[in-house]
């Protein structure tokens, strides 16, 4: 997976003012008042364990990731091109061959039949020209899918996106504080009951993974946001649909993969903690949808976009991802239970 260079245009953020009413309503975000909750999950995968106590602060965040749209947005007003659109370099990558040092961005293919899960390349291809205006590859054009959340945004791009609006990016603690909904220690977003009713609740996979995708919930792919009911604090897309960034920094070891996400680029690019799955999480390979759910985005492009949180200043989490692991402790994580496994 090639590396690229990325810029970040300088613009003028909106920044907050010390004097604001923090409990003010705020356009299209949602006040949460923070707490003390279980965070984590020791049912599925080791990156999501041990579960810990973590507290928040108050806090507000979007109530549903960052579109297509929002993100053209910021796009048109400050001249941001996103890590995808950057060609790597030669400096970055001494034994990379030139041509693939090109711009691109990976992009799912689905394989004609079954496939072993050990090895994403069956299933993962870096495309040329593929970003976040093609998702899908140059050849394809995203019309339509406005209020889809933007893909193919690596962390610096989500980064940028949050200071140019005013906001920060969550940290995972946030981020999972805000997708439980006020159910504690509950497995989804909305409860333990997966399918309340028989009722699909997020975007992820049915049948298969990777060769076959039911879509039972309606969707073969993204799906606009708020297409399925929020959670418990008004939250759209919590789980499903798309990944999305937090500011903390995944502890893995280098080098190590982990089911869900292509293996890291070599070199220095900190792993930041996704959240939430995606349409491609299936019981089957990468039962992610869900809020303890965890693993390492690196800057190859998955289906990461994001959500902001609007804080306070100085008003962080208390206690977050430490504790999760020790440093130094090898994770064993290559391929991802099945749903029901433990
Ligand atoms: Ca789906």
């Amino acid at each position: 997976m090639p590396t690229r260079v990325h810029a970040i245009v300088p613009c003028p953020a909106p920044r907050l003012s010390g004097g604001r009413d923090w409990t003010a309503p705020v356009n299209g975000m949602a006040w949460l008042a923070g707490g003390t909750f279980r965070m984590g999950c020791e049912r599925f995968y080791p990156e999501e364990a041990p579960v810990r106590t973590a507290e928040t602060h108050g806090f507000w965040i979007d109530r549903h990731p960052v579109t297509v749209r929002e993100f053209r947005a910021f796009v048109r007003a400050t001249g941001h091109r996103t890590v995808a659109e950057h060609a790597p370099t030669q400096e970055e990558y001494p034994d990379a061959d030139p041509d693939l040092l090109v711009a691109g961005s990976l992009v799912f293919r689905r394989p004609p039949g079954p496939v072993p899960l050990d090895d994403h390349h069956r299933w993962w291809a870096y495309v040329p020209g593929a970003d976040w205006r093609h998702p899908d590859g140059p050849a394809a054009p995203l019309s339509g899918r406005a209020r889809h959340p933007v893909t193919h945004v690596a962390w610096e791009d989500a980064a940028a996106y949050a200071a140019w609006a005013g906001k920060e990016l969550p940290t995972e603690a946030e981020w999972e504080y805000a997708a439980r909904g006020g159910i504690d220690g509950a497995l989804f977003a909305w409860g333990d009951d997966e399918k309340p009713g028989g009722r699909l609740m997020a975007n992820h996979w049915q049948g298969t993974f990777p060769h076959h995708n039911a879509g039972a919930d309606g969707h073969v792919g993204t799906s606009p946001v708020g297409a399925f009911p929020p959670n418990g604090h008004g939250l759209y897309d919590v789980t499903g649909n798309v990944w999305e960034w937090t500011s903390d920094v995944f502890t893995a070891d280098g080098g190590e993969s982990t089911c869900c996400a292509p293996t890291p680029a070599p070199g220095e690019f900190p792993r930041r903690v996704i959240k939430g799955g995606s349409h491609l999480c299936a019981p089957n390979y990468c039962l992610r949808y869900r809020p303890g759910g965890a693993t390492g985005g690196d800057r190859g492009q998955l289906d990461q976009p994001h959500r902001v949180p609007l804080r306070e200043p100085g008003a962080r989490p208390v206690r977050g991802r430490e504790g999760a692991h020790t440093p130094g402790t090898k994770r064993v994580s290559t391929l991802c239970a099945p749903f029901g496994s433990g």
